[in-house]
């Protein structure tokens, strides 16, 4: 059924519910004299790039072709939309290896059809931290697509890894593969109601008409948080100790230190965007939220061009409600303009999400390891991994 995941170290379905395998990687490393030292062979048309995502021209050419052909969701309407800063944020954080941002080229035009990346993380599954790639943006041209291109780049980024002695990797799919370890739904948090009905992202409800859902989903006009605020650099020591702290719970989370902080949660414009509660009395950050920036291309309509979508990432309520915390980043959202806050059924954020209004989309996120079986599937409330 699957020709290509078979041949690799993953779960594999016809070994679910079999008691005798353990917890860990699947295969041991390699001597790096054992790696292949030159790139996968592609098809005689094409060629490998490195793409330098320093490089203004280069950014633009993923830029235009992940915007043509990237993700979409299940009746083609939506299409992502990651801006080129996002791009570059999310490509270049601490230790980045350049030669995981891999394209292909047609070698007579030199036009980018397809791209991969790898980015180095440490994710901690239980009690061992393991050194992974994340592996996201995986995206052949549509005109290029059931080639079985695809293997060939899984395979070219995984010999990039190995060659920097790393041996797992950590990515997400909407679609179905061996083996999920985790299933997440995502939320949906109307907040321009009216654009949302008029573009198909949502549907008025039974019995209900715009005037009285705009009502539903109204917000007040201002946060209620005392303290609250947007991070600045001064908060990544206090904010990088709340959130080990927090993520020490989850049985997946990723292990983050001061320089992963100030990359991955410093506030970027349009891009991440952090806000820290400072106790008034004690000048202590005792809380934060988190939200990414994704737009999505709104595909045949007349009257609009793209949804403004923020997404939930990391937060943090040690003394604030998370209740009241998560309807600071609501209202923050709002404010910035975005017509929809969207967030996964991961961490406890089920504990937020009817309460404040959200919906059940139709999209899943699924959870994979590359080279390491988790021993159990684990309930969406047990991860603490969100992937951009
Ligand atoms: S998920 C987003 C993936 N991108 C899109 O959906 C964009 C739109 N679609 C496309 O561009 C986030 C194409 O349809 C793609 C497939 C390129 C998806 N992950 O070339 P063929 C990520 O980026 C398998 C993994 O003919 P195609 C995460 C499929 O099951 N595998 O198909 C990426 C089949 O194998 P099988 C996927 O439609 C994680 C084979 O590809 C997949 O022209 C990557 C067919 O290939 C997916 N999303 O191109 C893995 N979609 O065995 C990283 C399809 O079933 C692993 N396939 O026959 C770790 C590596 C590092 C290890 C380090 C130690
Ligand atoms: C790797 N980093 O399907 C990511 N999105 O629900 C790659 N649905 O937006 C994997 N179909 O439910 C990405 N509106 C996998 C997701 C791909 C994109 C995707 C879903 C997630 C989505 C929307 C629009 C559906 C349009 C028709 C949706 C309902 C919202 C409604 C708001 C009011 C309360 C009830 C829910």
């Amino acid at each position: 059924r699957h020709r290509f995941w078979e041949t690799q170290p993953v779960g594999q379905f016809k070994d679910a519910g079999d008691t005798s395998l353990s917890e860990g990687p699947i295969e041991p490393p390699a001597p790096l004299s054992a790696v292949k030292s030159e790139p996968y062979n592609l098809p005689a048309l094409y060629e490998w790039t490195t793409c330098d995502m320093d490089d203004e021209q280069t950014c633009a050419e993923v830029y235009n072709l992940l915007t043509n052909n990237y993700v979409e969701d299940d009746e083609n309407m939506f299409r992502f939309n990651y801006s080129k800063e996002f791009l570059q944020w999310a490509l270049r954080p601490p230790g980045y290896f350049k030669a995981w941002h891999i394209g292909v080229r047609v070698k007579a035009t030199k036009k980018l059809v397809a791209f991969i990346t790898g980015v180095p993380a440490r994710i901690r599954v239980r009690d061992e931290v393991v050194r992974m790639a994340e592996v996201n943006f995986l995206c052949v041209h549509k005109r290029l697509r059931s080639k079985r291109l695809a293997p060939v780049m899984i395979k070219e980024v995984t010999r990039r890894v190995h060659l920097e002695n790393i041996w797992q990797a950590a990515y997400t799919a909407g679609v179905v593969l061996p083996t999920p370890f985790t299933t997440c739904r995502y939320w949906h948090r109307s907040l321009n109601p009216k654009k949302l009905i008029d573009v198909g992202f949502s549907r008025l409800g039974a019995r209900m008409t715009m005037s009285r859902t705009i009502r539903l989903y109204k917000l007040p006009g201002s946060t209620a948080t005392l303290g609250l605020r947007k991070m600045e650099l001064r908060d990544v020591p206090a904010v990088t100790r709340l959130l080990r702290e927090y993520l020490s719970q989850y049985v997946v989370a990723p292990d983050l230190d001061e320089n992963d902080v100030e990359h991955w949660l410093l506030p970027l414009e349009n891009v991440v965007e952090s806000f820290v509660v400072e106790s008034p009395e004690t000048h202590e950050v005792t809380d934060f939220f988190s939200f990414y920036s994704l737009p999505s291309s709104i595909l045949n309509n007349q009257n609009y061009s793209v949804l403004k979508a923020a997404y939930s990432y990391y937060n943090v309520a040690k003394k604030t409600p998370l209740l009241q915390l998560m309807n600071d980043a609501l209202i923050v959202a709002k404010q910035k303009d975005y017509d929809v806050f969207n967030a996964l059924d991961a961490m406890h954020n089920e504990t937020f999400l009817k309460e404040l209004k959200f919906g059940p989309g139709d999209g899943q996120l699924h959870y994979y390891l590359y080279n390491y079986r988790v021993r159990n599937a684990l309930r969406p409330s047990e991860l603490g991994l969100v992937l951009l």
